[in-house]
């Protein structure tokens, strides 16, 4: 080789280290910023005015709206998903225990970031598991995982909607209809179903979904129609049930009454619903303590409703 010839090659290997050295972290750096671009952002707001996670834009002008959509978040298996998490007012907590997240609280001011790279594709529920004001219940909704073109499966939820901000009924309602007004308004449908009529999945549940309530006569041992009216009746005139126990209105009134004081109880105390897998975690979807919401006389309105319900 030409002494030349090793100066032309020599001035070229300069220039290339020279290039590379100012743009290889360039390179790099927009690999990286490719990479990220595959990162399928996500931006939850929790809203409890709202009682939903939206992936709305909530601010301090929209804010009392109160309409905004329940998200419902598309990804695909294997692509990396990243959460983006604020509130628009109080402390919540985003859980979607089937998909490994969470309880991740989320206080207001601060963003709360993770990523989810779903393996299987299916239909997943997120919760919020901080009591965070009436609508709380209905801060539910579902996470889909599809594969990629795939078309969009289906689920059930969400149920969110502004049950909380119905009218009262009218003054002169009877208590049945007040029991089913206060079961919608209470949010008791969002775990038990409208109707009480069930089929809420509730993660590492015992009985994997939420109890239906409308076979509650059954359980109280009223087997037949006639028996239900009968005590409804009696209820609606005002009767308390244990001034009648000297004249049994059905047969097994005591039995009844026993399995009545018992359910008023669960309802007042609340109960932690037992674990399908022990070691797993407590079911995000507990039955609430209802001493504070709910007066006497309103656990019975809602009781009454739920004998007048079939399945
Ligand atoms: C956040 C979800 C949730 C809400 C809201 C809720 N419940 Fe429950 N409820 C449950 C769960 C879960 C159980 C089962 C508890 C267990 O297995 O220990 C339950 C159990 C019950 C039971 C006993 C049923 C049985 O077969 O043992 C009654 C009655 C009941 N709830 C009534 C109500 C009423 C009335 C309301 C509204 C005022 C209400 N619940 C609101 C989750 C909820
Ligand atoms: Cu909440």
């Amino acid at each position: 080789m030409s002494q030349k010839m090793a100066e032309i090659v020599a001035v070229f290997a300069t220039l290339i280290g020279i290039g590379a050295t100012i743009f290889l972290p360039f390179v790099y750096q927009s690999r990286h910023l490719f990479r990220d671009s595959d990162i399928q952002v996500i931006n939850l707001t929790g809203v409890n005015s709202a009682g939903t996670w939206t992936e709305e834009e909530v601010n301090g002008w929209n804010y009392w709206r109160r309409d905004f959509a329940a998200a419902r978040p598309v990804l695909n298996v294997g692509r990396t998903a990243r959460f983006r998490l604020k509130s628009a007012d109080v402390i919540h907590t985003f859980y979607a225990p089937a998909l490994g997240v969470g309880p991740v609280q989320v206080y207001p001011g601060h963003v709360v970031e993770f990523e989810v790279r779903p393996a299987q594709r299916g239909v997943f529920q997120y919760y919020c598991t901080t009591v965070c004001g009436m609508p709380h219940f209905g801060m539910r909704g579902e996470i889909v995982v599809q594969r990629e073109g795939e078309a969009v499966t289906t689920g059930s939820l969400p149920t969110s909607g502004k049950y909380w901000l119905e009218p009262p009924p009218p003054a002169n309602a009877n208590l049945v209809e007040r029991g089913q007004w206060l079961f919608h308004q209470k949010g008791c449908f969002t775990c038990h179903g409208p109707e009480g009529r069930g089929g809420v999945s509730n993660w590492n549940y015992v009985k994997g979904t939420v109890p239906a309530l409308n076979a509650l006569a059954e359980r109280l041992m009223l087997f037949d129609r006639e028996d239900v009216k009968v005590i409804v009746e009696q209820m609606e005139s005002g009767k308390n049930l244990n001034s009648l126990v000297a004249s049994p209105p059905v047969a097994r009134f005591n039995v009844f009454l026993a399995q009545y004081r018992s359910v008023r109880d669960l309802i007042r105390k609340g109960s932690t619903p037992g674990k399908k897998d022990p070691h797993g975690p407590v079911p995000p979807l507990e039955m609430p303590t209802w001493d504070q919401r709910l007066s006497e006389v309103e656990i019975d309105a809602v009781i009454a409703y739920l004998l007048t319900l079939q399945p």
